[in-house]
Order: structure tokens, then C-alpha cells, then sequence
């Protein structure tokens, strides 16, 4: 790292006064300037790139956006003018779609109903801005920097930090998705996810005893309600001590997740990061013995109080910490674990001061080439540490399958190792609507797989709520229902028939819609697009399109309009509505299609251990020319073989003349793996009713 910075200095030391004292091209569109008096030890290895941003030629001349450095009250600054831009990303934040006007603080910060700060101060960091110009050329904006922080948007970015002078890296690009998928390439992808992850979830902080589990699996199966994974919150633990089960209430954790396997069931369960302070409890004893735990100014482990009282926290910044931390997974997944939660991870303190946290004088010791620090400049990446180590311990554990992690804390560049959520939010309208455009943001700040609580977390939900918060978001890329100890049961069977019914129709959607998702999931693992992406990405020189967020669109295709939305914003051309199913009801969300798109569906099953591609739907839309085309990706949905060649890529494409499918074709254009015929494609236009008596159906075989 020395050696590059030393590279940069020699090569291009083209001081502009007031600007950046040294930049650099990386690579074509990637700008990194790096200030006066930087200091490499204060901020490299970078947690948001994967490799050094080595300088690779001179700044182009005319290049338009360079930051400006400054120190003012002991603060780092950067400013940059970026006219009229409207600007999007910057992580998770309550506030609009289109950043401008708006700010964040960097403080991963436990945020009950985003009250404190306005919800401008939540649990993950991102100091990331996409900007768009009104040509529809774009660029993005990283503040290379985990030091605690803010950030200001408008036709000046500002943005602010308590830590040393920090690098920034400028993407140019002629579109919003060229600079996605540069960053991608530059911060890592999120890896494809098991195919079950992406089914609807079920959560309760908390449902135990373990028969309390088993009765709400079996109720999913018995209404024929969808359902995939359901989550055990903290009280299976004994006394809220990590990687253990509570001997009265989860006597036997391997018979319960068989259980739940028995009937195609995930289980995901929550691990923090505290350990009790408890000489007799394992983790807390080989804390202590390796010294792993985070130290207080003084050079002692540090205590404070969460969930189990007295708590120690591991360090996380340590190399030897990942490892141990890494290897507690094995026996824990043993037991028949598929996925894990780490909450509470920004840290959260009880009693922590303003904010819930541990003093800002705490140390962690770093290594592998980083140094130790302060916790104002460790604190934000306290949870992605964390949950690199839990990635790879659960990879270690179970090397055959690919590991779902959700956190609830993360900075920019976890992407590459957890799902996240955006904590607790409210069971209100408010929070509902405002569920869009977080996970719009965090879609494009790279973090594809994210999705609220559906139902809201604190608060009790409603019929009414319930139906709309499940019918708006089914679509979203992570589909869970979860509310908080002490309000009022909200599992889509909580209420009356009529809202089972419309929760399960909503859920049959998502079900019925999953060979288009993993298709999406899949594209993203590779090019960083997003799932869930806002309509301005369907028309970039739209204006009208630029705030919009109430709609959304699911990939290129599929646009979605909720019940709710009044007078959206839609993108131009002949979209055209598909309807799911003949007899529905006022709260589903209206689908359109793009022209000379077409999207494949798979018929409903409970769960995706059922799933089949055997028979797809095929919708069509086509183009004014008649001509429609798709591509669809199949693989095993769990484990690796898809990275050897053991998947299917096709491209669909269909003719229709005079209102008539004329032609349908299903060509294998990537990939080895086979299907094992036949396989039914009933195919249709877009105009007709599915499960209904569509007239003009046809009906394939491959
Ligand atoms: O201090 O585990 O955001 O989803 O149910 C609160 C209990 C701890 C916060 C999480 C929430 C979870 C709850 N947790």
C-alpha cells in the first residue's frame, strides 16, 4: 500500500492548489485523489475495495468532478460541485429515493422506529452517492472512510469527518448501471444466494418455546400459505448466551430443525456478538484466554450491558478474532442451523451513552496490515468485521452450501458477506411506503439483497397494514414478516380469513415469480445491478422519473405498482398489465411488463424444495415489431456446482403476429447443465388472465 502511494507521488504529483494534492486514474472512469497529509495507516486496506486502486495513468484532461479538501474545526472535510445532478444511494437512510436536499450520519446507530436523529442515523453505513446528470451520463462518489462521519446532498456534496484526512474515489460513466457494475468490480458483489432465501420468511422476536415453532410451520403447511424459513430471535438462547439453546425451552435444537426439514422448512437463528461475562460459559472463557475482546482505554476487556447483562464484545478488527469467531459455527450449524442472524451489531450498548454504543476511547487492535484505533474510527465497521467472520465459519461448517447471513449493521462493501434489513421500523403507512425507496437506496449502494420488516417490527399491525405492507412487498428482494416482543401476532393467519387470503395470494406471487428473481439474484451476483431498481433506470433521460417511489421495477422487465401508489410516475411505452390470477382482490399490486419483454414463471409450490421448473409460464409482451426475448437461468439452488459449469442459461423468444403467438423458442446459450425433460412452457400474451381461460395460450414442450 506504501509502495502505491509512493507510486502516485513519483508518477503523477500534479498538485492543484486547494484541490487534491495528488490523483490518479485507476482504471478508465475511476478517479482516486487523495489530500494532503493522508496517512495510509489511518484508513488502508480499504473495507470497501477488494484490490489497491493503483495509479494506472494521468487524470484525463477536462475531468469534471474533483473534490475539494479542507480541515475545518478539527474536522475532515471533502466538498465537491456536482451542479444538478440528482443524486441517489448513500446507504440506508429514512428519507426519499432522490437524495438532493437530504443528509446522513454516519453512526451505525440503534434506531428503534428511526426515531432519534429523523432516522438519518441508522444502522449501516455507506458513504456512497450515485449522481445522475440530466443527460443520463452518471457517476459515484465513495469517501474512502470509516471514521464516524455525515454527509450532506445537494449541488455540493458535502461531506464531513471526525477521523484524518481520507482519500476519495470518483467513478465516471456513461450510465447509472456502468457505474454499478464498476463499483461492483472495484467493492465485490453479494454471492448468489441459496434459492430458500429467497422465499417468504417468517419471524417473531420471539416464538419459543420450540413447540410455539413447530405450530407455526405447521399452520403455514395446513392453510397452504408459502413459507420457506422461520427465524428463532433471541430466546431460544439460555440466558441470551451466544451459540447456546435454552435446555428448557429448546431442549433439543437438532430435533426441532429436523422437524422443520421434515417439512421443507429453514431454520435461521440469531447470534449477537456479546458474550455474558459469565466464568463459566465457554465463549466468555476463550474470549478472555485469547484476549480477543475489545479493550477500554485502559487496555482492559471492555464491559458494558446488552441482552445477558454483563457482556464483552469480541474485536473483530483482529485477524485471530475472525478465526476464533469463524470456528464457533461448527458445532452450532451441526445442529441442523441453515442461516444466521447477527443483530445488534453497530454495536448496540444498553445504557451506551447518546447513542448506544460503546465509549468512543475504546481500542481495537487490528492487524493484518491494519493498525489498532479508536472506536470513532472501528465503530462503523464493527458489524461487517463481524459478519465476514460469521460467513466464513458458516462456509467452514457446511463447505457444500452457500451461507445466508442477515446483519443488521454493515458498511459499504458487505455486500460480499450478508443480507441486511432495515431494522426497526414501525408498523405504520408511513413506514411502509417509505420501505420503497431505503431498499431502492440500498440497491444502489450495492446492497441488492435488503428488504424491510413486513408487517412493521414495533407497534402492533392491522389487518388492513398487513395486507398492504404483503402485497406491496412480496417483490422485495428479502421477503420476511417480523414484528417485536409485546405487540400483537401478525403472521399473515393472525387476523381474519379475508386477510389470509390476500397475504397468500400475495405470497403465491412471489412463489410463482421466483425462476424471474434468481434469474435477477443471479445477474446481480455477477454484474452488480440490482434486483429491486428504481423506474428511472427504465428511462434515464426521463426527468419525470427521476423521484419517483412509489412504483418500482423488479430487473428490466417487471414494473410494480402497489395498491396505494397515487398518480407514479410511469416510464413510457407500451407496458402492458399481466394479470396473476383470475380471482383476486384490491390489494395485490398491479404488474406490467415491459414492450418486447417477456417473463418466465413457475407454477406455485409451498416452498422451493417443491419448486419446479418443469412447467413455466411464459408471459409476453411484445414489442411494435412483434418480437419479444427473455433470458432465464437455472442452476441446482444451493451449493457452488453453478460456479463449474453447472448451470443453465436460456434465451426465450417469441413472435407474435396480428395478436397471435406465432413462434416460441427456448435456446441454452450458456452453462452445462441439463434438464431432465420434458419440459412444458405454456406460453402467453400479456392481455390475458393467468389461470384463467387465456384464449390464445400455446403450449411447448422442450
Ligand atoms: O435489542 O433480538 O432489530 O429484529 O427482534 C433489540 C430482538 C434486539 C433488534 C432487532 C430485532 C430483534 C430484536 N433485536
Amino acid at each position: 500500500m506504501r509502495k502505491y502511494i509512493a507510486a502516485a507521488a513519483a508518477l503523477f504529483m500534479i498538485s492543484i492548489a486547494g484541490f487534491a494534492q495528488q490523483s490518479y486514474l485507476a482504471q478508465d472512469g475511476v478517479a482516486v485523489f487523495i489530500p494532503e497529509g493522508f496517512n495510509p495507516e489511518n484508513h488502508l486496506p480499504s473495507p470497501i475495495f477488494q484490490r489497491d486502486l493503483v495509479p494506472m495513468a494521468q487524470l484525463p484532461s477536462g475531468w469534471e468532478l474533483v473534490p475539494r479538501f479542507s480541515t475545518e474545526d478539527g474536522k475532515s472535510v471533502m466538498t465537491m460541485n456536482v451542479d444538478d445532478a440528482d443524486l441517489y444511494g448513500t446507504g440506508e437512510v429514512y428519507g426519499p429515493l432522490r437524495r438532493n436536499g437530504d443528509r446522513n450520519i454516519f453512526w451505525n446507530r440503534d434506531n428503534g422506529a428511526y426515531g432519534a436523529h429523523e432516522g438519518k442515523m441508522l444502522y449501516q453505513t455507506h458513504p456512497w452517492v450515485l449522481g445522475l446528470r440530466k443527460d443520463g451520463s452518471a457517476f459515484g462518489i465513495v469517501c474512502d472512510n470509516t471514521w464516524r462521519s455525515s454527509l450532506f446532498c445537494d449541488s455540493t456534496v458535502r461531506y464531513e469527518s471526525d477521523g484524518p484526512a481520507f482519500r476519495v474515489v470518483v467513478i465516471e460513466k456513461a450510465t447509472v448501471q456502468e457505474v454499478l457494475s464498476t463499483m461492483g468490480e472495484l467493492s465485490g458483489r453479494m454471492e448468489l444466494p441459496p434459492l430458500w432465501a429467497l422465499g417468504y420468511q417468517q419471524c417473531r422476536f420471539s416464538y419459543y418455546p420450540d413447540s410455539r415453532v413447530k405450530e407455526i410451520a405447521d399452520s403455514f403447511r395446513e392453510r397452504s400459505i408459502p413459507c420457506d424459513v422461520i427465524w428463532m430471535d433471541i430466546h431460544y438462547m439460555d440466558g441470551y448466551r451466544i451459540f447456546t439453546f435454552d435446555p428448557k425451552t429448546f431442549p433439543d435444537p437438532k430435533g426441532l430443525n429436523d422437524y422443520l426439514h421434515g417439512r421443507n422448512f429453514k431454520s435461521v437463528y440469531m447470534i449477537d456478538p456479546g458474550a455474558k461475562v459469565d466464568s463459566s460459559y465457554f465463549v466468555d472463557v476463550q474470549g478472555l484466554a485469547g484476549d480477543y475482546f475489545v479493550h477500554d482505554a485502559q487496555g482492559r476487556p471492555f464491559s458494558g450491558n446488552m441482552w445477558p447483562g454483563l457482556t464483552h464484545w469480541p474485536d473483530f478488527s483482529m485477524p485471530q478474532v475472525q478465526h476464533w469467531w469463524a470456528g464457533l459455527y461448527k458445532d452450532f450449524m451441526a445442529q441442523g442451523v441453515d442461516g444466521i442472524w447477527n443483530d445488534v451489531n453497530e454495536p448496540a450498548v444498553f445504557g451506551g451513552g447518546d447513542e448506544m454504543t460503546m465509549p468512543d476511547s475504546n481500542i481495537h487492535r487490528g492487524g493484518n496490515g491494519r493498525a489498532a484505533g479508536n472506536h470513532v474510527r472501528y465503530h462503523n465497521i464493527y458489524g461487517y468485521d463481524m459478519v465476514k467472520a460469521s460467513r466464513m465459519g458458516i462456509l467452514a461448517a457446511n463447505p457444500d452450501k452457500r451461507p445466508f447471513v442477515l446483519s443488521r449493521a454493515g458498511f459499504l462493501g458487505v455486500q460480499r458477506y450478508a443480507a441486511t434489513w432495515t431494522g426497526d421500523n414501525f408498523s405504520s403507512e408511513d413506514h411502509m411506503k417509505m420501505s420503497i425507496p431505503m431498499t431502492l437506496n440500498m440497491g444502489l449502494t450495492l446492497q441488492a439483497f435488503n428488504g424491510p420488516d413486513i408487517g412493521g417490527f414495533l407497534g402492533d399491525c392491522n389487518p388492513q397494514l398487513l395486507r398492504m405492507w404483503t402485497a406491496t412487498g412480496v417483490y422485495f428482494p428479502f421477503v420476511r414478516n417480523h414484528s417485536c416482543d409485546g405487540t400483537v401476532n401478525q403472521e399473515p393467519f393472525a387476523f381474519d380469513a379475508q386477510t389470509e387470503d390476500i397475504c397468500r395470494r400475495a405470497i403465491n406471487r412471489r412463489y410463482r415469480l421466483l425462476p424471474y428473481i434468481y434469474t435477477l439474484f443471479e445477474e446481480c451476483s455477477r454484474t452488480a445491478l440490482p434486483v429491486m431498481r428504481p423506474v428511472f433506470m427504465a428511462d434515464a433521460k426521463d426527468q419525470a422519473l427521476r423521484a419517483e417511489q412509489q412504483v418500482y421495477m423488479l430487473g428490466e422487465d417487471l414494473l410494480v405498482i402497489p395498491c396505494w401508489a397515487q398518480n407514479p410516475a410511469l416510464p413510457s411505452g407500451k407496458w402492458a398489465e399481466f394479470r396473476m390470477e383470475k380471482d383476486t382482490d384490491s390489494y395485490q399490486a398491479k404488474l406490467m411488463l415491459r414492450p418486447g419483454a417477456m417473463i418466465t414463471l413457475a407454477d406455485v409450490c409451498q416452498n422451493t424444495e417443491e419448486y419446479s421448473a418443469s412447467t413455466l409460464t411464459v408471459v409476453v409482451n411484445p414489442d411494435a415489431d412483434g418480437n419479444a426475448s427473455a433470458l432465464y437461468y437455472e442452476d441446482s439452488g444451493d451449493g457452488f456446482s453453478y460456479k463449474k459449469g453447472d448451470f443453465a442459461r436460456y434465451r426465450l423468444s417469441a413472435r407474435v403476429v396480428k395478436g397471435k403467438i406465432v413462434n416460441f423458442d427456448m435456446v441454452q446459450i450458456e452453462g452445462e447443465r441439463k434438464f431432465q425433460g420434458p419440459r412444458t412452457v405454456k406460453v402467453l400474451l400479456a392481455g390475458d388472465t393467468l389461470g384463467g381461460k387465456a384464449k390464445k395460450e400455446k403450449v411447448y414442450t422442450f
